[in-house]
């Protein structure tokens, strides 16, 4: 009891937990990132290169060269095998290098591959274009459509909604000119437009939040208007028209004649709203690891840090040119800078070992505490039963968790990594936040991709797509694929990932088998089917997205599915997936499966302020419940508010008793009460045959809270404080007339 005490105390307190067992791993990890010393050196020597013309990102303007990215290269597969399987040394290190290039009317990212390392002797440094890992062949290099965000705001949009003030003014009460006193913001599309050479881009009046909550992507204003902002020059871009209630006007001067209500409302907050539900405030169950964590860590060597993740799409469809321009794909704005402290006891339980994850950003290396926890968790179901004439037996199902929170724009992504004991291997991603809708002057006419959720907004219909790398070798580097058809077919085959010279002891091939909508013990949910097919929007900038499951041999210069600036070159993207599929003969070769999760996003009502996952809206009445939290932290990031909503500030021990005092009182035995008689009873359909319990009314009437789904219901009386004796002989079996139960066997 005083160590369970203590170890809820450190995690509560400290934030750090340390209960794992503190392990050295047999073989150091080679793909474990940069330290901090050798990041620094990089940076120094990179300094160091007079061609490369650097410039410190605190000093840089739009015309200057920057470092946008320091991190390893991941190793070659071909060389991390020869190191752990036949005693080679480990592979050199390098670092991957992308430099923002802006000095140049035709700004890019390179990509440069710098080493080896350490950096000892500065003359056997090098740095070269990296482009061996990406299907485009430039040198490693890839335009940059944004080089002059800024200017794109200082010199084009003020100017543009200025010009219109006394329209912004008089519909919406509000401003955008780069003030402190804005009340509106114009974001962009993304990708812009790239078609016949010319960069187009859709911006979109968006009301700014009236207070802290992050709600821009559910107040457009239906206020769009249409840009060409090719080259680096303001002077030659743009302005093509003006969107509003429907109608594109060419001129600012033509829009001018047009009125529209915007009839927006601060409804967008997430704390707690409306009566609180009763037994609410009760403290829910927690879970709680009486033995303390039962795995063993090497925190050191970082072996969970890389997880397969590749790239996730947002992708809108919508009657208004900047939703149907809209496919986010979110490694262009990166998970590490927004995998944030996590919230314990929330996000994961207390006692969850908490890690912490870093990211180079303008020649540091940052650090986010306690952004990762690892911990497990207990189904709600066991992972086997049977009962048969003289035992019953059951396992837990007890699975081991790795799981980061990246919120990236109006999205948080939680991440689920997890580890059965049959040796499943699941991935479960969640999505929740404020979906990004669409003023609905634009869809009113047509309600094609979204339905009416509020006054003048249409949740418009998108897609989620998350793409993962499984590089398993079953046995050996030779792997093939088999194909399970279940006919009547619906064009879906189970795939199983097996070694053909690997037998069982049955004769069957040794492998795994491919669930991309798994209904097993790793989780529901997962890829209806896919939509996102011939995207007129991204291209050839992720095909990745077009199939449940994507099989590959494995190429060392094929690591990746996408790459970080794909939105910025559509036509010709840095990887384009496609390129993969030549094919190559995939019987007992060294494969890799690409795997898509994926969820349709209708949203409904239940999706203000916020959605959540599973079809479980994160909004509307579940704002009811107390059990949230809000923790406030002011710009100095220190916690100034831990608004629990009233929920009960439970303080108790946490007596764990062996399960055998429970067990012994299992009965497999019958209660048995014969019906005295059913001769003049009747019973109306769906009424509840009341009459035909003997037991006191009391629990027959709980017993029919639902009268017509209670097909056949055993009622447990549990009494508080009584031992299971007294249970045992409160035990009763509500038996309905014969023709009720038929009836409501389907229940
Ligand atoms: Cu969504």
């Amino acid at each position: 009891m005083h160590n369970l005490q203590a170890r809820s105390a450190t995690l509560l307190f400290s934030g750090t937990s340390s209960n794992f067992t503190i392990i050295k791993s047999p073989n150091k990890n080679i793909s474990g990132g940069l330290t901090e010393v050798e990041t620094a050196s990089v940076v120094q020597w990179l300094f160091q290169q007079p061609e490369l013309n650097l410039t410190a990102a605190d000093d840089a303007g739009e015309w200057d060269n920057t470092i946008f990215l320091v991190e390893l290269t991941r190793p070659n597969k071909s060389d991390v095998l020869q190191y752990l399987d036949h005693d080679h040394p480990p592979p050199r290190r390098y670092a991957q290098v992308v430099l923002d290039v802006r000095a140049t009317l035709d700004p890019y990212y390179a990509e440069l591959l710098v080493g080896p390392l350490p950096i000892t002797n500065k003359s056997t440094t090098t740095w070269v274009p990296l482009e061996y890992p990406y299907t485009r062949k430039t040198q490693g290099r890839i335009r940059n459509l944004v080089a002059d965000h800024d200017t794109i705001y200082s010199e084009w949009l003020y100017k543009i909604s200025a010009s219109i003030v006394d329209i912004t003014l008089d519909l919406f009460n509000g401003t955008v000119l780069g003030l402190n006193n804005d009340t509106i913001r114009i974001p962009g599309i993304d990708p812009l437009w790239q078609d016949d050479g010319r960069i187009i881009r859709w911006g979109t009046f968006w009301n700014l939040p009236v207070d802290d909550f992050d709600a821009s992507s559910i107040l457009p204003l239906g206020l769009i208007f249409k840009s060409d902002i090719t080259g680096r020059d303001p002077s030659k871009w743009k302005l093509e028209g003006w969107l509003y209630n429907n109608i594109f006007y060419e001129t600012t001067n033509a829009f001018r004649k047009a009125y529209y209500s915007p009839g927006f409302a601060t409804w967008a907050r997430t704390d707690q709203e409306g009566p609180i539900l009763s037994e609410d405030q009760k403290q829910p169950p927690v879970m709680v690891a009486p033995s303390g964590a039962r795995y063993a860590l090497d925190t050191e060597q970082k072996y969970v840090t890389w997880m397969g993740l590749q790239e996730a799409l947002s992708h809108y469809a919508e009657t208004d040119p900047v939703q149907s321009s809209t496919a986010y794909l979110d490694s262009y704005y990166g998970f590490g800078p927004y995998t944030f402290e996590l919230v314990k006891g929330y996000d994961c339980p207390i006692y969850a070992t908490y890690l912490n994850t870093s990211f180079y950003e303008s020649e540091a290396t940052h650090t986010h505490i306690d952004s990762l926890c690892l911990f497990e968790y207990d189904a709600d179901y066991p992972i086997q039963r049977h009962t048969n004439p003289s035992y019953v037996s059951t396992t837990k199902n007890i699975y081991l968790i790795l799981r980061p929170v990246s919120t990236i724009g109006n999205y948080d992504y939680t991440i689920s990594y997890t580890f059965h004991l049959d040796g499943t291997i699941g991935i479960k991603v969640r999505a929740s936040g404020y979906i990004q809708a669409a003023h609905s002057a634009h869809s009113a006419h047509n309600t094609n991709y979204g339905y009416p959720i509020h006054s003048a907004l249409s949740g418009s219909m998108h897609d989620h797509i998350l793409n993962f790398k499984a590089d398993f070798d079953i046995l050996s580097t030779a792997n093939s694929i088999e194909l399970t058809s279940l006919p009547p077919s619906n064009n879906k085959n189970d795939a199983q990932h097996i070694n053909q010279d690997a037998r069982n002891a049955y004769g069957e091939y040794r492998g795994y088998r491919i669930l991309p909508s798994s209904s097993s013990s790793s989780g529901g949910g997962g890829t209806n089917h896919l939509t996102i097919i011939n995207s007129s929007t991204l291209i050839h900038a992720a095909h990745w997205s077009e199939h449940d499951i994507q099989i590959t041999q494995h190429h060392d210069h094929e690591s990746r599915s996408a790459y970080p600036y794909n939105n910025q070159d559509v036509y010709n993207p840095m990887i384009n997936f496609d390129e993969y599929f030549d094919g190559e003969d995939l019987s007992q070769t060294d494969l890799v499966v690409w795997v898509n999760l994926a969820m349709h996003h209708v949203p409904t009502t239940g999706d203000l302020p916020e959605y959540g996952d599973d079809n479980c809206g994160g909004g509307g009445e579940s704002r009811r419940t107390v059990n949230m939290v809000r923790v406030g932290f002011g710009d100095e990031d220190v916690v100034e508010e831990v608004e629990t909503f009233g929920q009960a500030r439970e303080r108790m021990e946490v007596v764990v008793r062996p399960v055998e005092e429970v067990l012994w009182g299992y009965c497999s035995c019958l209660s048995l009460n014969e019906i005295p008689s059913i001769k003049g009873v009747s019973v109306a359909p769906g009424a509840t045959p009341l009459t035909l319990t003997p037991w006191p009314a009391k629990f027959a009437a709980h017993a029919f809270v639902m009268p017509n789904t209670a097909c056949l219901l055993t009622v447990y009386d549990t009494y508080p404080g009584l031992a299971w004796k007294d249970a045992v002989e409160h035990r009763f079996t509500i038996t309905p007339r014969p023709s009720l139960a038929v009836a409501g066997l389907n229940c």
